[in-house]
């Protein structure tokens, strides 16, 4: 009785191939795509019964994505922030919102006022609903670990998920509680999530750091691909299938959907320019850049089209999990927070796989000023410290850029601590260079090798001067990013009290091998023009000896002009 007419259904189809897909879904959220013979009438009668509506089509392998949002006709549609519209604070409550800013450095207490469950504008492109995407996605585990996170905004992102995913897609949502202190996180949290038979959390038994918080995440993990949220977010319709889509296409695509944001002031959620890649500017900062609107037009870029990106952001992204481990997963030495981002984009990138932007994919994440957790050791240091792993690791000789432009790294004389794994693990994997990286795949980064290059004498030109100075200046010194003044393996250096000149084996620890130039740090800056040693109390500077007719160090003089240097290219500032 519940069978639909196979002879019409074929019909409508217009096919004679019997085999034809079945979606059963049960309201808006998809159950299962079936591949069913419409000969077979028990088939038939069995999804009759299994859902409450069953849609044939023809057996292309795909389906347009899926706009499952239970959220679409809201409980309370007059609550505040509903529709990512922006909250206020009752002027009565001005105070307190004021006071519980730094529960979570942001309004927590709009968070709390707003629905765990709240509805928000559908913001992806024009286009991106008629999109297909394959039925046999993979499926994913979502892991999401925090410390100290607010309760509503916590709930919030795990609505999120659960609204706004088709089910069948994830295998569980794995919180992982990073030895959270507050009280909340631990038996409320678990009883809540009760009600959803696919939330675990899994509670740390001491700080990890996100970075070992995830993996921790992710060796539990039973779907095919991870995906990596942080638990201040709220996804938006259709986020899910676009990111499988691209990993079920080529495992090695690590796909990161569109990051927009909610205010931390009033807790709207807004939407952001498209065209948007990541990327790192020295010392390996991370950021977003714009595509020029000129290469937009030229290459025909439509909003919906994916791009590339030389880096991650870092919270937001699904890794095939097979491949992650492949990758040796994030190196487990980088402690607390930061700098994995540019790890996992570099291995990513150097060891043949992909980092892509997908902006038929959007996640709202609350932005915030400052962490509001605490750094169980100093948090610039932690951060400096895993930078520095990555860049010894990953960065080969442009990791003097790093150094250069973060250059009271290298005076800290960092303890990075054991590299030796992570070293064998490029090896092993076979990965490219980090200038291949650079040519290929982030050619617009200013990357020059040495900061400067063909030392001249400024006023005394050396043809003026002593053979001495001749040869001296023939050599082509470069001056590094670390400030030698470098020709092959040796540097320019006193080498007695006297300030004879001579050139010694270069030994980037070593400061006496150091001059400064065109540094605002030199001990004036009228002595911009001059090299001066960096490692004296007493300003010391090179200078052409006309007496003498050789080269020495000698008290710096600004007036001086037989202390006055020029290089004659200048990489950078
Ligand atoms: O010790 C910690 N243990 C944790 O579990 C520290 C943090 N965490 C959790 C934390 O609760 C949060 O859920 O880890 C997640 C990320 O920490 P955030 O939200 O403080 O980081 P962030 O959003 O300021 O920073 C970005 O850079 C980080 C560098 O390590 C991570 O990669 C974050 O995931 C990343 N966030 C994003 O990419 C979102 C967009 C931000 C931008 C640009
Ligand atoms: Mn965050």
């Amino acid at each position: 009785e519940d069978v639909p007419n196979v002879n019409s259904v074929t019909k409508t189809l217009g096919l004679n191939d019997p085999t034809k897909q079945a979606i059963l879904t049960e309201g808006p959220e998809l159950i299962k795509v079936l591949n069913v013979s419409l000969a077979d009438k028990d088939q038939l009668r069995k999804i009759n019964r299994s859902s409450k509506t069953v849609r044939f089509t023809r057996d292309t392998g795909m389906h347009k994505v899926l706009t499952v949002d239970a959220t679409l006709s809201p409980r309370d549609p007059k609550a505040p922030g509903q529709f990512g519209h922006p909250a206020a604070v009752p002027d009565d409550k001005q105070e307190e919102a004021k006071h519980r800013w730094k529960e979570g450095n942001f309004n927590v207490y709009l968070s709390d006022l707003i629905p765990v469950d709240r509805a928000i504008d559908d913001t992806r492109p024009a286009g991106c609903s008629d999109q297909l995407v394959h039925n046999d996605l993979p499926t994913t585990t979502i892991i999401m670990c925090f410390v100290d996170e607010v309760w509503s905004t916590l709930l919030r992102s795990v609505h999120s998920v659960l609204n706004r995913s088709p089910s069948h897609l994830i295998t569980e949502i794995i919180l992982v509680d990073d030895f959270s202190t507050k009280e909340y996180l631990k038996d409320s949290l678990d009883k809540y999530m009760l009600q959803f038979p696919k939330v675990q959390i899994l509670h740390l038994k001491e700080r990890h750091g996100l970075i070992r918080a995830r993996l921790a995440g992710a060796e539990l993990a039973k779907g095919d691909v991870l995906t990596f949220l942080d638990s201040h977010v709220e996804c938006n319709v259709g986020w899910l299938e676009p990111l499988l889509e691209r990993v079920r296409l080529n495992r090695k695509k690590v796909a990161c959907p569109v990051i927009e944001v909610i205010s931390d002031k009033d807790m709207s959620y807004m939407t952001v320019d498209n065209f948007q890649r990541g990327i790192f500017t020295w010392p390996m900062n991370f950021g977003w850049r714009q595509i020029p609107p000129e290469v937009i037009e030229k290459n025909k870029i439509k909003e919906t089209d994916i791009i590339r990106c030389p880096v991650m952001a870092g919270g937001l992204f699904s890794i095939d999990k097979k491949y992650f481990f492949e990758l040796g997963t994030y190196d487990p030495g980088l402690d607390v927070w930061g700098g994995e981002n540019m790890e996992i984009s570099f291995k990513v990138w150097m060891c043949g796989g992909e980092i892509e932007i997908i902006p038929c994919s959007r996640v709202g994440h609350i932005f915030r000023n400052d962490n509001p957790y605490s750094f169980p050791k100093d948090r610039i240091k932690t951060v400096e410290r895993n930078l520095a792993r990555v860049a010894e690791v990953w960065l080969d000789e442009y990791k003097e850029l790093f150094y250069g432009h973060g250059y009271h790294l290298i005076q800290k004389n960092l303890d990075v601590g054991d590299l030796t794994q992570q070293i064998e693990l490029r090896k092993k994997l076979r990965c490219k260079s980090f200038k291949w990286y650079l040519e290929n795949i982030y050619p617009d980064l200013e990357a020059p090798l040495v900061k400067a290059s063909g030392l001249v004498c400024e006023l005394y030109k050396c043809k003026y001067v002593t053979n001495a100075c001749l040869h001296f200046c023939n050599q082509k010194f470069n001056y590094t990013w670390l400030r030698l003044i470098k020709h092959g393996d040796f540097c320019v250096a006193a080498v007695d009290a006297k300030g004879t000149l001579g050139l010694y084996p270069c030994d980037n620890r070593n400061n006496s091998l150091k001059w400064l130039h065109k540094s605002l740090v030199a001990f004036q800056t009228e002595l911009m023009d001059h090299l001066v040693l960096e490692h004296l109390q007493q300003p010391t500077c090179l200078e052409v000896d006309r007496s003498h007719k050789t080269l020495r160090v000698n008290a710096c003089d600004a007036s001086n002009p037989y202390q006055k240097w020029q290089f004659g290219n200048y990489y950078a500032e």
